[in-house]
């Protein structure tokens, strides 16, 4: 193992130095640090960050760190002491053929399909896409633009008419949904985050229809339900339409406010009848609340609430042949879930949860109030990430192009930088198996759906975004 000599190490230590004194790791760091005894040892520095709120001066000090690590491994490399090699994430601006064989136990051989990723290029932290009966997909970006791609092409020109958005903690524009008579009313749907007024950080999560008869612009834009609280921090907005033509939108809070701002929403909220964040609400196609809604009618309840003690919801989904409403949820360190969403159930935000705070502690700060990860009257979660990959949109795959993914669940991981492939017991059900798929790319995966052809169209959370479309290798390029 390669040395650090003296002056390589005290430049790491000084890397270090800025957060508190040498060797000790600064306090609410996601980062695990490396202890000075382990300094001498290059491996040590290979430390990875389990949190996704990672601070931007604790990011500029580990890529300083891993940028020394590099110099020294090409010197080691240079003096024939050591050779590394450092492989780059393929650029997206060519299609890339995958294989996806893995390994099982005992060193078996998994065979699997190979297919071919086909980028498109353009976007900008493009969020949610849907596809429009003509073969054109519509694409919001959190910036709170709406893109089309007509004949395969993005089209330059994004369709205007989407009001003003605020787009900080990653809110901004957020889902889209046809409506399931969209090819006669033409109506679509979209969430969003409201400005208020003279505040920089407050929103209000909103739903709006819009019609869009595929030109240049959205009309008859109407807000349809907004929520009566702000929230400050991190929250995210998801729509699908369920099987029954109702509206399910899920509100996320994850994290407490800010301690002085009295005003927004938190993390209480998910357990607050009274309060839409932490829920998944349920809503008549005109934003009209459904009489039959589990707690329509009581006191102290909203009566759009369908679900309570959601912490940030990612990706909500109707099963294929159940007709149930899924769900993925970023969860605290190491508490990612999915469930499947029933009427008047409380999946337990933030009371229960397999994950913990960020600062590692079992509870409380951004963590879970109990330290046991089930309690009465509380859904345990039906799939469960330690460590977290922050799932987000969820499908199950059901088209015929790919023979050996049907009846897979596929989901795009944020933090995780990949696509999971989950195969199930084709008994039971139950996940027997989790895949991470193209993390050479190492590109935040934010939507996954299967196109009307069988592939699978997956768009990546970047500020350089991209539309990436997978297709068996059979298929001309
Ligand atoms: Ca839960």
């Amino acid at each position: 193992m390669a040395r650090l000599s003296s002056d390589k190490l005290q430049l790491l230590k000084k890397a270090f130095a800025e957060d508190g004194s040498a060797g000790e790791p600064p306090k609410r760091s996601c980062v695990t640090y490396p202890t000075a005894k382990r300094w001498y040892n290059i491996t040590a520095i290979e430390q990875t960050c389990g949190g996704r709120f990672m601070t931007h001066t604790i990011l500029v000090r580990f890529l300083a760190v891993m940028t020394l690590a590099v110099e020294i491994l090409q010197t080691s490399a240079a003096t024939g002491a050591q050779q590394a090699i450092v492989v780059e994430a393929p650029s997206l601006d060519r299609p890339l053929i995958f294989d996806s064989s893995t390994r099982g136990p005992g060193g078996t051989n998994i065979p699997g399909p190979q297919f071919r990723l086909v980028p498109l290029r353009g976007l900008a932290t493009p969020y949610a896409l849907a596809f429009l009966p003509d073969g054109s997909i519509l694409i919001t970006e959190r910036v709170g633009r709406l893109r089309i791609i007509r004949d395969g092409n993005l089209d330059p020109r994004p369709i205007a008419g989407i009001p003003e958005v605020l787009n900080t903690w990653q809110r901004g524009m957020n889902d889209i949904a046809l409506h399931p008579r969209f090819a006669e009313n033409r109506w679509l749907y979209f969430t969003y985050y409201k400005p208020v007024e003279g505040s920089p950080l407050n929103a209000r999560a909103t739903l709006a229809r819009a019609r869009f008869d595929g030109g240049y612009t959205v009309s008859d834009v109407r807000e349809i339900f907004s929520t009566d609280a702000v929230v400050g921090g991190p929250s995210a907005a998801h729509i699908v339409f369920g099987r029954d033509d109702k509206i399910y939108m899920a509100i996320g809070i994850p994290i407490p406010r800010p301690p002085k701002d009295t005003v927004a929403a938190t993390v209480s909220d998910a357990q607050d009848p009274n309060s839409y964040y932490g829920k998944v609400l349920r809503l008549n196609d005109d934003g009209s609340v459904p009489k039959d809604n589990p707690f329509y009618g009581r006191s102290g309840h909203k009566p759009e609430l369908y679900a309570l003690g959601i912490r940030n919801a990612m990706g909500l989904y109707v099963h294929p042949e159940t007709g149930e409403l899924w769900e993925t949820e970023n969860g605290p360190q190491g508490g990612d879930e999915i469930n499947i969403i029933k009427a008047g159930k409380n999946y337990g935000w933030p009371v229960i949860s397999y994950g913990r705070a960020y600062t590692g502690e079992l509870v409380g700060g951004t963590g879970p109030t109990s330290d046991q990860p089930f309690a009465p009257g509380m859904e345990p979660p039906w799939l469960f990430w330690s460590p977290s990959i922050a799932p987000a949109a969820i499908m199950f795959y059901t088209g015929n192009r790919f023979p050996d993914w049907k009846g897979n669940i596929f989901i795009g991981g944020l933090v995780g930088t990949q696509l999971q492939r989950i195969v199930l017991n084709p008994t039971n059900g139950l996940p027997i198996r989790r895949q991470p798929l193209l993390t050479e790319l190492k590109q935040r995966i934010r939507e996954v759906k299967q196109g009307p052809d069988g592939l699978l169209y997956l768009l990546t959370d970047e500020d350089a975004g991209t539309l990436l479309r997978i297709e068996p290798v059979n298929v001309a390029p």
